[in-house]
């Protein structure tokens, strides 16, 4: 019913009317008057959105560490530590390739290129100092502790400009010190990206022993995907007075509208690269099988993937398309299907590389190949981290534009268009863990049969 239709729907919904709303009043209040808006009124405008995005920015570290210590570490190698590797090592080949082909994609077609001075009148490049990250990367990798680096992060937040920063309206150029803080800030978001994963390694090692500080993870990590769904329904309204700020101040409509549509593009086409070519030859190459017929059996689970734009609310299709239509032994579509819907989400990464190098391209901010790097690194890990729900992609994308030092609002340039990129995104990040579940059941069969499963379905260890 449309009642039905309207709910399944809401969140879009809400989402377009938020950007549509802002459009409107960013217009109504740019031409109600003739005098050019200064900075700080424009700060005024979008300072709802600005909380908003500050709430996103205070969740990015405990949910991104409790993930990624929880899903590595709940990693059950114990299952067959073949069946096991075979299925971490597929997840990290494709969502690596899924990143390496959104740079490629999003560098050649370059749909940032538009009006020189970027979209408004901050496009000047925005960091001074263009930290090196490949250089930097050995020495910051490791965060000196844990602790330090959260609160390093904190500390590098008050780097935003406060309104007495202002001089006559307008914003001095960032200071060297500044810049090397946000450096600092961005070298912390990678140390802790890799500190969680070796601890989440160390937890999947560790039996009974490891299991109070797995929970805690576990727990915390629910805890902030909670708070991801709340901020997730109250975007809207962020995105409201964010939009309206921006078009404030926005230099040239139709620059603007070109280039998202160049990156809107750019994103599906490497989607559809990455989903129909890639991973299928993926398949083809270590099953010596065609794969339309597995591929046509998924269709179900896609169009549910598109409809919902959630990895986990499809969850229930996916294993019913490949257990009664594809015949793939349960005991690897359990293990492979939930750990792959949480943290091996290729359209996510592919789409958070290319939204973070546009946005650089719109501001007219150089990358070196170590900001490259970083962003490869980090897009991977906020794909890893994001949960199988509406828009978490577009949460994630705080960190990975913190690496490169540009502010959580420059998201406002591409929010237009995420409610529906999210539907393609979350529907390749389905169809790769089946084409996952499908691969691994392929190379494990000499493995199934020396495993067996009692009733309620625990693997029994081979007599
Ligand atoms: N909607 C997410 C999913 O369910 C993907 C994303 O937000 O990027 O996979």
């Amino acid at each position: 019913t449309i009642k039905d239709a309207i709910n399944a729907n809401l969140l879009p919904i809400l989402t377009v009317s938020g950007v549509t709303g802002g459009v409107v009043l960013g217009l109504i209040l740019r031409y109600s008057r003739d005098e050019p808006w200064t900075k700080r009124e424009v700060m005024y405008v979008g300072y709802v959105g600005e909380l908003f995005l500050r709430a996103l920015k205070a969740l990015i570290i405990p949910l991104i560490v409790s993930s990624l210590v929880s899903a590595i570490g709940s990693l059950d190698l114990s299952l067959s530590k073949k069946i096991g590797l075979r299925a971490v090592c597929y997840y990290l080949t494709t969502t690596v390739l899924a990143v390496v082909l959104g740079i490629i994609l999003v560098v050649s077609i370059h749909p940032g290129k538009g009006s020189d001075e970027g979209i408004t009148k901050a496009g000047e490049a925005r960091s001074v100092y263009t930290p090196d990250l490949l250089m930097d990367l050995p020495r910051n990798f490791f965060p000196p502790n844990l602790i330090q680096a959260c609160f390093e992060t904190h500390k590098t937040v008050i780097v935003e400009p406060k309104p007495e920063d202002f001089v006559n309206d307008t914003l001095p150029p960032k200071s060297e010190w500044d810049i090397k803080h946000e450096h600092a800030r961005a070298m912390n978001i990678m140390g802790l990206v890799s500190f969680a994963t070796f601890l989440g390694l160390a937890l999947s090692t560790l039996d009974a022993k490891g299991k109070p500080l797995l929970d805690f993870f576990q727990s915390l990590s629910d805890a902030s995907m909670v708070i991801t769904s709340w901020l997730i329904w109250i975007s809207p309204v962020g995105i409201l007075f964010l939009v309206a700020s921006m078009m404030i101040e926005m230099e040239d409509f139709s620059v603007m509208l070109g280039q998202l549509g160049m990156y809107f593009g750019t994103v599906v086409l490497g989607i559809f690269i990455h989903g129909f070519i890639v991973l299928p030859t993926l398949y083809t190459v270590f099953t010596r099988k065609l794969p339309f017929r597995f591929l046509a059996n998924m269709s179900q689970a896609y169009i549910t993937a598109f409809a919902t734009a959630s990895s986990s609310g499809t969850l229930p299709v996916t294993f019913q398309c490949l257990e009664e239509k594809n015949k793939i032994d349960m005991r690897v579509t359990r293990f492979v299907i939930p750990i792959g819907a949480t943290i091996n989400m290729d359209g996510t990464a592919l789409y958070e590389a290319v939204a973070a190098i546009f946005i650089a391209q719109v501001r007219g901010l150089a990358l070196s190949i170590g900001q490259v790097v970083a962003i490869s690194i980090t897009a991977t890990a906020a794909a890893i981290g994001a949960a199988g729900i509406p828009q978490a992609g577009l949460v994630t994308m705080v960190m990975v534009l913190d690496v490169v030092g540009l502010p959580a609002e420059d998201m406002t340039l591409i929010i237009a268009v995420d409610w529906l990129l999210d539907r393609f995104r979350t529907m390749i990040n389905v169809l790769g863990d089946s084409i996952g579940a499908g691969l691994v059941y392929e190379l494990s069969k000499k493995e199934l049969e020396k495993l067996n499963i009692n009733a309620n379905g625990d693997v029994e260890r081979p007599s």
